[in-house]
């Protein structure tokens, strides 16, 4: 990839966190290879054999060690969110945040607080590719001087489920069947939307899933959120209702299905390999935290339980506030010890972030210590450089499968006298957490709220404020998933539930999947819209960008390297894709490196495509099947496509056939429409370039339609 762009190739400045683990990094570059033990071995490739033909000896102790090691260097994965990608970097206030929260790290502007981010995909394994549809994972290790803060989020706004006590069938649910475990990352089939019809809460987040939020262009793209109510406290103890917000600066912007499959198979690493390749180049990920606050008088204020994790509080009512901005700015040395390893709770909180009674955040409390525990083989994986704390720890725990810390003398308990009673518990003025006080009161009883039984004004709510495209994308979804769904009542069953939140997209889901309509178009009532959960309205920016340029020997070198520049100069990435690697040469002998080609990429890899001029070069690009392919399926993605002079022929030869190419005199203007921009003359490449770059920053043009 090549970009004109000036990068910001500047090593991260050192952080405390950075400094803790330059300690556990090691390249053993240059190094003799040693034995466990550190004795110097002098054949690693060979057994010791009992003769040159004979059997290997029990004694060969670097034989045994290499390959017990071997033999034990896989761990459990995690059992939801096991596909992951993270990075390093630092999060920073934009102001001090002290009316709110006493949280240090969020009081000073100055203070850069370092962060591990990994974001992940929920449903498949490990090993599972990055685009499928899916909930994607946003959870945010803060290491404050205080301790440890987590944020782990999701890209929605909104969760599948009430109450923690469900997940287990949720997830058993979404998974893989568990007798032939097909299929693999995906909630298209029976299990899933058998438990989504039996459970209606479902409706809200399924419907997220099934809207574009599912099939994410980027992990530098993705909104984060809580879902779950937390309570941010201040020095004076007054306590509000939060839910937290990561908002990027890129914008939110989403694949199309197909394109996304396509990719699953093509490079099932996209994602992955997107955020780690930005980080390299330098284009560091910024996302913005915000906060939206409700105070504690007016818990009972909305229509719609403050404490239920299947609502999400509407921006248009409670707005967020902006308060500060997180960059990632380092890759992971070592895939392993760090995103592996890494171990998350939303329990972990700081003084002056506390919970609340939303009974999904209660149960997750308990299962991800208890997830780390059997992952990471025992109590003490804080131990692990990447979860260790900036923050000392001091205090009796003791002993455990890979204890690191020579705890020295006899004292282990609390109150003592031996130790002077140390280490001794904090006050809350010196910071020592002390839990919000809440009256709590009520009978022991397993129920659910009456303030938690509606679940699909909200749903509507969310349908309402999708713009056509949008909408049409969710109801090809259903189309898909429901499609590959066997049971005919569960089909139907998808139908009926839906026809709670909106009589046409009931009407519409039942017209693609062989079931019958609604008897009476249904809907919850609700005409609001909440035009903040759109895409519509999201940032639009070309810079990041990619755009792939077709061409041969023969193009048009002024014209291209001009093209370049002028790209470049907005921060998009260019490469040249051709029929074979290697240089290719223009008409006075000028050559040009050829990046990727036809069957190493494709424009399914691209936010865009470029035909560049030259007579030669068309003509044996039309004589491609695989260049015509290329922006073929380009132009089904609704993405830019972009030629001048004789790039224009090309295009004809395409399905853009039918579509208008260039201006009706077909001569020198710039000619941009439905996302197609052209220009026949070379002269004001730069308007060209321009005009291009204005139509990359739409991320698509639906009015084309998919
Ligand atoms: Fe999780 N979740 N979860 N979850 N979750 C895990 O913990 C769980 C929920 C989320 O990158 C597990 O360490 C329960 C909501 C993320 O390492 C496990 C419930 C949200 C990650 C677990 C929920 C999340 C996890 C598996 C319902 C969004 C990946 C491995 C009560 C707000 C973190 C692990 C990473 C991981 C339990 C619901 C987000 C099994 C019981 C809601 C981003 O403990």
């Amino acid at each position: 990839m090549d970009n004109g762009k000036q990068q910001n190739k500047s090593t991260p400045q050192k952080n405390s966190k950075d400094e803790q683990l330059e300690n556990f990094r090691s390249n053993h570059g240059g190094e003799k290879l040693t034995t466990d033990q550190g004795v110097r071995v002098s054949n690693t490739d060979d057994s010791l054999k009992a003769g040159d033909r004979g059997p290997t000896l029990m004694e060969d102790f670097h034989f045994r060690e290499k390959m017990t090691h071997f033999d034990h260097e896989r761990i459990p994965e995690r059992v939801v969110h096991a596909r992951g990608s993270a990075a390093h970097g630092y999060f920073q206030v934009y102001e001090p945040m002290a009316e709110f929260t006493k949280a240090k790290f969020l009081q000073d502007p100055s203070v850069k607080t370092p962060v591990f981010v990994r974001f992940s995909n929920v449903v498949g394994s490990r090993g599972s590719a990055d685009t499928v549809r899916d909930i994607r994972g946003f959870a945010t290790k803060f290491y404050t001087e205080d301790g440890n803060y987590d944020l782990v989020g999701n890209n929605t706004p909104v969760f599948f489920i009430q109450d923690g006590m469900k997940f287990p069938d949720l997830i058993h649910a979404i998974k893989p069947e568990p007798d032939n475990e097909i299929p693999q990352a995906s909630s298209a089939h029976d299990t899933f939307w058998d438990f989504v019809v039996s459970t209606p809460e479902t409706a809200h987040n399924t419907l997220w899933l099934l809207s574009d939020r599912g099939i994410t262009r980027s992990l530098r793209m993705m909104e984060g959120f809580s879902i779950n109510t937390f309570r941010l406290i201040n020095e004076q103890g007054k306590a509000r209702f939060v839910r937290f917000h990561w908002k990027p600066k890129l914008g939110v912007h989403s694949l199309v299905w197909d394109e996304a499959q396509k990719l699953a198979g093509k490079d099932p690493d996209y994602l992955r390999r997107d955020l780690w390749d930005a980080i390299n180049m330098g284009e560091y990920p910024e996302y913005e935290l915000g906060i939206q606050l409700i105070e504690e008088e007016d818990e009972f204020s909305f229509d719609f339980d403050i404490l239920d994790a299947t609502k999400f509080w509407p921006e248009e009512v409670v707005p967020v506030k902006i308060i500060g901005k997180m960059t990632l700015n380092k890759n992971q040395d070592n895939f392993f010890a760090e995103t592996e390893q890494v171990a998350f709770h939303p329990g972990n909180v700081v003084a002056g972030i506390d919970f609340s009674n939303d009974p999904l955040l209660q149960g997750r409390l308990f299962s991800y210590t208890d997830t780390q525990l059997i992952r990471l083989g025992g109590p003490n994986f804080h131990e692990i450089p990447i979860n260790r704390p900036v923050a000392p720890v001091n205090n009796n725990q003791r002993d455990g499968y890979h204890r690191m810390t020579i705890d020295q003398g006899k004292v282990s308990y609390s109150p003592n006298t031996m130790q002077g009673n140390s280490p001794e518990p904090a006050s809350e003025a010196e910071n020592g957490y002390v839990h919000h006080v809440e009256k709590v009161e009520g009978k022991k009883i397993r129920k659910r709220s009456d303030s938690f039984k509606d679940h699909f004004k909200q749903t509507t709510l969310f349908w309402n404020s999708m713009s056509d495209p949008e909408k049409q994308h969710i109801i090809d979804a259903f189309h898909f998933e429901i499609g590959k769904v066997k049971d005919k009542q569960i089909k139907q069953r998808v139908v009926d539930m839906f026809n709670n939140v909106d009589g046409q997209l009931a009407i519409q889901i039942a017209a693609g999947v062989g079931v019958d309509a609604p008897k009476t178009p249904g809907g919850s009532g609700v005409t609001d819209t909440s035009p903040a959960v759109s895409q519509v309205g999201t940032v639009k920016d070309a810079g990041t960008r990619k755009v792939a340029i077709l061409a041969e020997n023969g193009f048009n070198y002024p014209e291209v390297t001009k093209f370049m520049e002028g790209v470049h100069r907005a921060g998009i990435h260019t490469d040249i894709i051709s029929k074979n690697l290697g240089m290719i040469t223009c008409a006075d002998d000028q050559q040009l490196e050829v990046t990727k080609t036809f069957l190493t990429t494709g424009s399914i890899m691209y936010d865009a495509v470029y035909v560049t001029g030259g007579k030669k070069s068309v003509e044996n690009l039309m004589g491609q099947k695989d260049a015509l392919h290329f922006i073929n399926d380009a132009f089904k993605h609704a993405k830019t496509i972009g030629a001048t002079n004789e790039g224009i022929d090309l295009l004809a030869s395409t399905e853009i056939q039918g579509v208008k190419t260039a201006g009706s005199d077909n001569t020198a203007e710039l000619f941009s429409d439905k996302g197609i921009v052209t220009m026949r003359n070379m002269k004001d490449m730069k308007s060209f370039s321009e005009g291009f770059t204005n139509a990359v920053a739409q991320h698509r043009h639906w009015e084309r339609q998919v």
